[in-house]
């Protein structure tokens, strides 16, 4: 959904990496494009108004970091500042005794039929049984939709005939699934072309007879700015507890999923991804943002880093990883760091295409292991750290025996290291993922 707008902010924050320092008027360009950009988007205007703004005053505000590079510090601030448009992850209120009521509404062809199976498939996954409830009775496809996809995934549809009212239906059905101990009921309401009064009374009736516990907007991505208008209005006049976007997979500019939140005040849920009941995701605004910036988890990594390492050190340790200067004394710094920070697989693993490798480079490494590897470099000279090419077998001997390990265990060490820095090298010179890293400047 996000092709395209991901291709241009990527275009704006290349230009901005060449750069070395960052004048007022470089961000105030590149500031310039992310508007057009996320205009282009479809993103509503009043909401990219506020974003650039917010962006535009801590960018050229005082907020330097000497461990990244002015455009990683727009970069970083852009993403934080997107994640805060997305708003919080906010997951299903299931609490308190069941039966929980989800009440889905919608327009006409949102996909509130498929997602009530898609979201019912979800919880019984995870242990909940549900109940699907046609309540439109007044349309017999739609009922009929609604049975199919209970059949076809093995859970019950409540259904009655076309004369009841959908409140009554509704009722009905919460009953049916106290006396049959099913623990999630979910409805599937009537939708409309257009917003229209009747549906609203009807909605607004149905809300009061039974009391859900979410009611949820499901919302076309593919329709845009009308979605946010859709979602504005049902919260105003029936009360929404959260949205869920639907055909995130086809070709929406994605500004429904980027304005809604901020337009509405209602958290996105789940983000409907093809016809298939199995095709509803979480909504996670940190990801997505990260995945409309184009850049995966590396800006988990920045952040990360920032937080644990020593600033200054950060950038150091960047420069040699990328230049495959790394020797054993930064190993052992690096170790002290791994130790507040987490494995080092773990934070490689952040970066794209590199989970692989780093398992094989940096396998888990236990405390035990850890005292060791420290002893070993701690008992080496300095000039010995910096260049371990000259450690030969009689200065082996003196370290295994300054840390009371053994010379098997000072050659696995080396052996390691070598290994390490072989691969260091390796992933600098080529397309690697450092290759992005060093494009930022680091
Ligand atoms: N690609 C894609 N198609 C979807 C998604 N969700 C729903 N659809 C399709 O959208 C169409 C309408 O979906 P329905 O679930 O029938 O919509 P509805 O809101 O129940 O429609 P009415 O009951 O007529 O108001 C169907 O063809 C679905 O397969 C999605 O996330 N991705
Ligand atoms: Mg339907």
């Amino acid at each position: 959904m996000f092709e395209n707008l991901t291709d241009k902010l990527q275009n704006v924050f290349g230009k901005l990496a060449k750069r070395g320092k960052l004048s007022e008027s470089d961000v105030d360009a590149a500031l310039r494009e992310v508007r057009l950009a996320l205009l282009e988007a479809d993103v509503n205007y009043k909401v990219v108004k506020d974003f650039v703004a917010r962006v535009r005053e801590r960018a050229v505000g005082a907020e330097v970091m000497r461990t990244l590079t002015p455009a990683q510090q727009v970069i970083k601030i852009v993403h934080e500042e997107l994640i805060k448009t997305l708003g919080e992850p906010s997951k299903l209120d299931l609490s308190g005794p069941p039966p929980h009521v989800i009440m889905l509404v919608g327009l006409q062809g949102s996909g509130k039929t498929t997602t009530a199976a898609k979201l019912a498939l979800r919880l019984r996954k995870s242990g909940h049984r549900p109940l699907l409830v046609a309540a439109d009775p007044r349309r017999p496809a739609a009922v009929t939709q609604l049975e199919v996809l209970g059949k076809q995934l093995d859970i019950p549809v409540y259904q009655e005939s076309t004369t009841v009212p959908p409140p009554t239906v509704c009722a009905n059905a919460v009953r049916r699934a106290e006396e049959s101990a099913l623990s999630t009921v979910i409805l599937d309401t009537g939708g409309r072309l257009h917003i229209d009064e009747e549906l609203m009374q009807e909605l607004v009736e149905i809300k009061k007879r039974v009391s859900p516990q979410e009611v949820l907007l499901v919302a076309d991505a593919m329709t845009g700015q009308d979605a946010v208008r859709v979602a504005d209005e049902f919260n105003q006049r029936v009360g929404l507890t959260g949205l869920i976007l639907t055909k995130a997979d086809g070709d929406a500019r994605g500004g429904a999923a980027i304005s809604i939140r901020s337009v509405t005040g209602v958290p996105i849920k789940f983000l409907g991804v093809g016809e298939k009941t199995n095709a509803l995701e979480s909504f996670h605004p940190d990801r997505l943002a990260s995945r409309i910036l184009g850049m995966g988890d590396v800006l988990t990594l920045i952040e990360k880093a920032e937080e644990a390492l020593d600033q200054e050190q950060a950038l150091a340790m960047g420069r040699k990883l990328v230049k495959g200067e790394f020797d054993l004394e930064d190993f052992r710094r690096q170790l002290r760091e791994v130790k507040k920070m987490g494995p080092l697989s773990q934070l490689l693993d952040m970066i794209p295409g590199f989970s692989q490798v780093s398992k094989e480079m940096a396998p888990e490494i236990t405390d035990q292991q850890m005292k060791r590897i420290e002893a070993i470099i701690n008992s080496m000279t300095m000039g010995e750290r910096r260049n371990p090419r000259i450690i030969n077998a009689s200065r082996k001997r003196r370290i295994a025996r300054g840390s009371g390990t053994t010379v098997q265990e000072v050659n696995q060490l080396l052996a390691q290291f070598r290994q390490m820095q072989r691969m260091m090298k390796q992933m600098s010179s080529g397309r690697g993922p450092f290759a992005f890293l060093r494009q930022l400047g680091i």
